[in-house]
Formats: structure tokens, sequence, C-alpha cells
């Protein structure tokens, strides 16, 4: 048993967060089914690959928390949304994910900040940053999309 070097405070916010991220993975994993189903096989292997990355975020945080002395919970997964619409659907919605996890990951970095809990702060901050990577690569991909699809409308004028 290892001494405890994280508040109660602090460990719930972590197991949400750990749980939020398995959430994430299911996300990824049931936009990646709908997409590898409507033929839509680059788009597929892109998100499956992010699926992955997603679990593990979520092992990196029970790690963290039992590492810490605290105790890492497995919790229920809430279910992934519905099915998008379509292509351009699927990357709004992606994105829109990301984002709210990176304001859940900025709650605990801002709380590990007010408790002067350095070992969170950093532990944290590789998230903020790989939360940067995730939603500007997902805002290229949005890009790209709507460029394509208002040349396509062009051309159809
Ligand atoms: Fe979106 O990457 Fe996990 O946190």
């Amino acid at each position: 048993m290892k001494t405890k070097r994280i508040s109660e405070k602090m460990e719930k916010p972590l197991n949400e967060q750990m749980t939020r991220e398995a959430f994430q993975a299911q996300v990824y994993l049931s936009y990646a089914s709908w997409a590898e189903v409507n033929g839509l096989a680059g788009i597929a292997a892109f998100l499956y690959k992010h699926m992955n990355e997603e679990r593990q975020h979520m092992f990196k945080f029970l790690k963290f928390i039992n590492d810490r002395g605290g105790h890492a919970l497995v919790q229920a997964i809430e279910a992934p949304p519905v099915d998008p619409k379509d292509l351009g659907d699927c990357l709004r919605k992606t994105l829109q994910h990301e984002i709210d996890n990176s304001k859940s990951i900025d709650k605990i970095v801002n709380l590990a900040h007010e408790e002067k809990d350095w070992a969170t702060f950093n532990f944290g901050q590789w998230f903020v940053k790989e939360q940067i990577e995730e939603e500007t690569l997902i805002n290229k991909l949005l890009d790209q999309y709507n460029l394509a699809t208002d040349q396509k409308r062009q051309n159809e004028n």
C-alpha cells in the first residue's frame, strides 16, 4: 500500500477523467465502425488508431492514480452517441468531443495548481499538450473536408 500523495478532492476528478478517456475511446470506436461500413476506409483507420490512443490515455490515468497512492476505480462507460449523418458531421462531433475533453483536463490542472500538487500538475501538462495536438489534427481534417465540399459545390454550379 503506497502513501497517499493525492487529495480526496483530486482523486475523484482523476477517476472521472479515467472513465472519460474510456468513453472517448468508445466514441472513436463507434465512429470508426460507422466509417468502415460506409466505405470510408481511410477515416476508419484514422479513428481506430485514435481509439487505441484514448485507451492508452485511460490506462495512464489508472496508473497515475494508483502510483500516487489512490485507487483507480473501473466504472461503467456511457454508451457512445448515435452515428453521424455524414463525414462532416463525424468530424465536427469528434472535434467537439475533444474540446469537451480538453476542458475537463483543464479543470484537473486548475485544481492541481490550487492545491500546489505539482506532480498532478506535471502529469496534466502531458494531456494539455496532447489535446492541442489532437484538436489541431481534427481541425485540419475538417478544413480539408470543408474545402473539398466547397470545391465540389462550385464545380456543380
Ligand atoms: Fe483526446 O486524448 Fe485522451 O485525453
